[in-house]
């Protein structure tokens, strides 16, 4: 049975469902992937490590409240309603205003006056904690200067199975691993800022293409339901829910669901992936949000685990919601156990007192949708003017944080000797990628387009810019500081003019080429989302070709969402140096300057691995539905063979730089490599059963103390409210099917309330699963040495093989980034923890360390493992 088969009645998804049984056959041979029921829904565990003392707060608040308040906190108010780009009800009784969820991962998305941050992407190539932390935590405050109550990110999904996929670089890294720790160090600077983190988007959104129905439409593709990622229980453990893994033990307060299908029952209502991998398994305390518009039932969605609507209505502005007045009248009418709505309400308030410790919270100084002044509150009804931007300047000295970032995170790929530059006699700066958009860098609403430098990509995970340092205008300062001649050609059209500069005696040209990609909403040139290519944009590959084949000292500088085609070039002898420089954010130009003149000495490690070909990466977007009108399938055939996985499993020559892989202006030895086994003991499956649900609070049956109170109020266009119309029913909740019930439309289990039996892989107290996963069983020493001539910092990684014949050549699952004067040796210490051995076991429901030989290695990249060790 699927796990939302419960899609009816509160469903506008009704038939979706029983359309993608039905269309089975149009794919092949075998029927379409499923998803097993899990019910009912976990409620929160009163003494969840970290969690206990906001849980009593959250439960004396609870229970002072009324079930329309607890359904107004629930629900949002609609698409534009309020001013953030999310808001659910405020419950002014107990003197609670409504929470302000807003975007994006990198920075404030809409307003002004905030700082534009290098993307996940960028901040993973660091391997530095360090800076993921302080990264998270600079965007935590500038959040919470601006009255935001949770920030919408970070991003573990898309983990990155497909170079071309659209989000990426809002994530970190295709390694679960280095994505872990980029989540699991973001969500602990957020909310030390004191905003709730967003841990999104929940699970296998890894494309962009037929994410919605609606937008897939938009191109023209007919389809009557969304992607449905069909992924098997092992590759799901092991490589997507990992990093969420991390995020929940890091005490993540929210996570947020996807719009496309896992095993063809939606993200938002899977009742697997929702009760069963996060809140069970995982021991999530927090609360799921759907993505906008994701939700497509009412119950269903409510008892297969989503705990807040978003924005609330059931497609922008239609001023109706799967929830609010619904969901007043599904536990009012028995269909929803009152439990459950406490539970949601639980959920939020425990991660507001946790991160949060107030309820009283600064106003919200910002509105999303204009960056007039004075406005609408309630933008789409036109009600409530006031001042609604007081344009706070919220950047404090963050511009410094973000330029360190971007240059710490700048790999350099390759250097036969031309860098770094040393007061170059002349320096000839050449493509668009170095200069400015002539509309402004915030020119292209949402990013949407590529003009001028790339910084970030395009979509709802971006921020306007304060103001974007462009390449050329910073490596003009320094040259013009230096004495050097200088000039720039900030075209990849102009041939002649190009090669008339370049030819020139004595001549350093730097070459800055881009690919942009970003969020499906979007399309630009063709690209929706999703790049629809792996090469460089506007004649970029033409462009490094010619430069070239006319200069002697060519240094090629890529900004990307991802990994791009170097084939045709990268070997060339007249190319000294390539440098991907991610997607920096504002302080672009200073960043990149930094390392070409060593000012930075470079460090970061490529958080990806560069192909050959498009093909050689194996895994790709799917463009064209392949089921007919129903559900397009992507199944994750390759499992964990992802990225450097799947390049290490072929073993043929189609990687040019490989993942971990980046030089500095200095060397490093590695040497004597040892290991120290703990006893950490035997790993105990978690036993026991739950409390039974409680309740907090009781409520009225009469619909009468439900009606909306006009006396106190006037009604705003399109708000989503928890009251009635009036006192029938059927007439208030607006659904044609009203009246079917529970045992009707809901699967078995799904109203439960009794004590139920934990999970053996599960966390117990201990939020991120069974905490014996997380003792340590060896720790890993080695000697690093720098060799060179000037302080660099090194980025030891600690990779391990479990052996087995389907298991990864070797996976990463330890790195550190030290500091090394010059002669001077210092030791890496990386760890092991039992989770970092383990596989999953599909038949035992749990990690197993298996029976085969174990070995660790360190070194510089996945490929260049310098030291290994048999673990004893
Ligand atoms: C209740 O949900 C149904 C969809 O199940 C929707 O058609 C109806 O408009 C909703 N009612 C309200 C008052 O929003
Ligand atoms: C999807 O189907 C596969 C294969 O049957 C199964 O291993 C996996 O657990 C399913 N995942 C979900 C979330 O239902
Ligand atoms: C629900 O929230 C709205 C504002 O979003 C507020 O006006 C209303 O009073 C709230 N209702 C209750 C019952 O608290
Ligand atoms: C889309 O497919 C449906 C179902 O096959 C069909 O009824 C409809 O006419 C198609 N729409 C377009 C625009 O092709
Ligand atoms: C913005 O914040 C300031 C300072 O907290 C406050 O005085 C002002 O009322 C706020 N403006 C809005 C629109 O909330
Ligand atoms: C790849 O796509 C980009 C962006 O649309 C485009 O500029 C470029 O020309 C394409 N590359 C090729 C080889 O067609
Ligand atoms: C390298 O540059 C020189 C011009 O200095 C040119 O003659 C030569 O063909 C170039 N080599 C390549 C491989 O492009
Ligand atoms: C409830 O009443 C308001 C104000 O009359 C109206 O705008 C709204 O559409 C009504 N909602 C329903 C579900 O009938
Ligand atoms: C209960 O209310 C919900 C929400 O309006 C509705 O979908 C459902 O049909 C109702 N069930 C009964 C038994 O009245
Ligand atoms: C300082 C420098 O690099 N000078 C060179 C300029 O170019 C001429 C001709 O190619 C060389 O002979 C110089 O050494």
């Amino acid at each position: 049975m699927k796990a939302a088969a419960a899609l009816s009645c509160l469903a506008g998804g009704t038939l979706a469902a029983a359309g993608t049984l039905n269309s089975a056959n149009k794919l092949g041979k075998r029927a379409l992937e499923k998803s097993d029921p899990f019910y009912p829904s976990p409620w929160m565990n009163p003494d969840a490590d970290g969690w206990a003392e906001a849980y009593a707060h959250a439960r004396d608040f609870v229970s002072q409240m009324t079930l329309m308040e607890k359904v107004n906190l629930t629900t949002g108010v609609g698409w534009q309603g309020e001013q953030c780009v999310g808001q659910v009800g405020a419950v002014p009784r107990l003197g609670l205003r409504s929470l302000c969820m807003q975007d994006a991962p990198l920075g404030i998305r809409g307003t002004d006056f905030n700082s534009a941050f290098p993307s996940g992407q960028t901040a993973a190539a660091t391997f530095d904690r360090g800076l993921m932390y302080r990264r998270g935590y600079a965007m935590g405050k500038e959040a919470k200067g601006k009255g935001v109550n949770v920030l919408l990110g970070p991003v573990a999904g898309p983990l990155g199975r497909m170079p071309a996929a659209g989000r990426n670089w809002e994530g970190f890294a295709p390694d679960p691993v280095l994505t872990g720790v980029g989540m699991s160090e973001t969500v602990k600077g957020i909310q030390d800022a004191g905003v709730i983190a967003c841990a999104k988007h929940f699970i296998g959104n890894e494309q962009e293409h037929f994410r919605q129905v609606g937008e897939a439409q938009g191109y023209g593709f007919n389809i009557t339901e969304t992607l449905s990622s069909n992924i098997d229980d092992k590759t799901m453990h092991e490589m997507y829910l990992w990093p969420f893994a991390d995020a929940v033990r890091a005490g993540v307060g929210s996570v947020m669901c996807s719009y496309q299908q896992v095993n063809n029952s939606y993200g938002c209502q899977n009742s697997k992936i929702l009760n069963d991998l996060l809140k069970n398994e995982l021991g999530f305390q927090g609360f799921v949000m759907s993505d906008w518009q994701a939700q497509h039932t009412g119950a269903a969605s409510a008892v297969a685990g989503l705990d807040m609507s978003m924005p609330g209505d059931t497609v922008f502005n239609s001023g109706r919601s799967f929830w609010g007045t619904n969901l007043t009248l599904a536990v009012l009418n028995g269909t929803v156990p009152a439990y459950r709505v406490d539970d949601m309400a639980m959920r939020i308030m425990a991660s507001v007192f946790k991160v949060s410790k107030t309820t009283d919270f600064d106003p919200i100084n910002f509105s999303f949708w204009t960056l007039d002044t004075y406005g609408p509150v309630h933008w789409v009804a036109k009600k409530g003017y006031q001042e609604i931007n007081s344009h706070v300047d919220v950047r404090e000295d963050h511009g410094n944080l973000i330029r360190e970032i971007a240059a710490k995170g700048t790999v350099l790929l390759k250097n036969t000797g031309s860098l770094p530059l040393n007061k170059p006699k002349f320096v000839a700066v050449v493509g668009e990628d170095a200069g400015p958009n002539p509309n402004g860098p915030n020119g292209c609403s949402d990013r949407g387009c590529n003009d001028g430098t790339l910084a970030m990509g395009w979509g709802s995970g971006t921020a306007n810019y304060p103001y974007l340092i462009t390449p050329d205008s910073a490596l003009q300062a320094q040259a013009v500081q230096d004495g050097s001649r200088y000039e720039s050609i900030l075209s990849n059209y102009a041939a002649d003019k190009t090669k008339a500069l370049v030819s020139q005696d004595n001549v350093t040209a730097i070459v800055f080429v881009n690919a942009d990609s970003g969020e499906g909403y979007i399309n630009v040139d063709g690209n929706m989302g999703d790049r629809k290519n792996l090469t460089l944009w506007r004649n970029g590959d033409n462009l490094v070709k010619s430069v070239s084949s006319w200069c002697p000292n060519t240094i090629v500088v890529i900004h990307s969402t991802g990994p791009v085609l170097l084939t045709e070039w990268y070997e060339s002898p007249n190319i000294t140096a390539i440098l991907w420089a991610g997607l920096p954010g504002q302080e672009s130009g200073n960043s990149i300057a930094d390392v070409l003149y060593g000012k930075v000495n470079p460090t970061a490690r490529s958080p990806f691995t560069w192909g050959k070909t498009r093909e050689s990466y194996g895994a790709d977007v799917l463009y064209k539905p392949n089921n007919g009108n129903g559900a397009p399938q992507q199944d994750f055939t390759e499992g964990v063979f992802i990225d450097y996985r799947y390049f290490d499993k072929k073993g043929d020559d189609s990687v040019i730089y490989e993942f971990g892989h980046g030089l500095s202006y200095t060397t490093f030895e590695y040497s004597n490599i040892r290991v120290e086994k703990s006893n950490a003991g035997e790993y105990k499956p978690t036993t026991g059963t739950t409390p039974a649900a409680p309740t907090f609070g009781n409520y009225s049956t009469d619909l009468n103390d439900y009606l909306f109170p006009s006396d106190q109020f006037p009604y705003v266009y399109q708000y989503l409210y928890p009251y009635v119309n009036t006192t029938d029913a059927k007439k208030a909740s607006d659904d044609p099917h009203y009246g079917q019930t529970a045992a009707e439309f809901l699967p078995p289990h799904a109203t439960d309330d009794d004590a139920q039996p934990l999970l053996r892989s599960s966390g117990g107290n201990s939020p991120g699963g069974n905490r014996q996963l997380y003792d340590i069983m060896y720790t890993i020493t080695a000697d690093i040495k720098n060799t060179g001539s000037i302080v660099g910092e090194e980025v030891p990684q600690l990779y391990v093989s479990l052996g087995g014949p389907d298991d990864p050549k070797v996976a990463l699952r330890d790195f550190d980034r030290m500091r090394i004067d010059p002669g001077e040796t210092k030791q890496f210490t990386g760890r092991l923890t039992r989770r970092d051995l383990s596989n999953w076991d599909v038949a035992a429901q749990d990690w197993v360390v298996s029976e085969h030989e174990k070995t660790a290695f360190v070194g510089r990249s996945s490929r260049k493992l310098d030291l290994k060790v048999v673990l004893p």
